[in-house]
């Protein structure tokens, strides 16, 4: 059984060429559709950026996952190029927290990073792209983004509890491009390994903590954007 469960890594490894990688013989994760939501996406930043790219997944189910194993395949959206990861090593995933996969790479890594797919992933993420989530050909989560800020990331709406299926709606995602006021010179830093904040606006006290340079204090707590 253990076998046949580990012949279809090996087999998309060999697909996408990951040869200089170590050798692939992981389990499948027990993974049910649904149970990993694609939350947050950070592409390519202009100006300064000390996170680089990133892609955040939520635990949706109610139980800790096994995440070695799982895969993750990028296709840009006009179908002309893709990228495939894995993730190697043992990673485990508690209900109801989130996991970050990013490009950077480190010992140890980057504070706001779980896993580095360097190894497998050599260009940026597509500024548009369909991210499909699996398990040993499974479809967990497939969520498709759109027009990735450079600066910040693009979030599903925080006003709702995190679901694959609700990740498959435009309208539901938006940009987070909200100051981080503790290292401001590191970039926007969006929300890994967090909970996003809403849609509806970022909330503020101060013009300097909005992109945007603006907060409007007509509403308490004051928003982002134009008084
Ligand atoms: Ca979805
Ligand atoms: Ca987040």
């Amino acid at each position: 059984m253990l076998r046949d469960s580990i012949f279809p890594i090996v087999l998309s490894a060999v697909i996408f060429g990951a040869c200089d990688s170590d050798p692939l013989e992981v389990p499948c994760p027990d993974v049910e559709v649904g149970e990993l939501v694609v939350t947050e996406v950070r592409g390519n930043q202009t100006g300064n950026d000390t996170y680089g790219e990133w892609i955040e997944l939520h635990n949706a189910s109610g139980r800790t996952l096994d995440l070695t194993g799982l895969s993750l395949t990028i296709t840009k959206l006009d179908g002309s190029s893709d990228a495939a990861l894995l993730v190697r090593t043992p990673i485990s995933l508690a209900p109801g927290a989130y996991l970050v996969l990013g490009r950077l790479d480190g010992t140890p890594l980057p504070a706001h990073l779980d896993y580095s797919y360097s190894a497998d992933v050599s260009r940026g993420l597509f500024d548009s792209g369909a991210i499909r989530v699996s398990s040993c050909g499974k479809e967990i989560d497939l969520a498709v983004y759109r027009n990735l800020p450079t600066k910040g990331s693009l979030i599903l709406n925080g006003a709702l509890a995190p679901s694959a299926d609700d990740n498959s709606t435009d309208i539901n995602w938006c940009v987070d491009d909200r100051v981080d006021l503790d290292t401001p010179i590191s970039g926007f830093k969006g929300s890994p390994k967090a909970a996003n904040p809403s849609c509806d606006g970022a909330t503020c006290t101060q013009d300097d903590e909005c992109a945007s340079g603006a907060c409007n204090l007509n509403t308490d707590p004051g928003v982002c954007g134009s008084t």
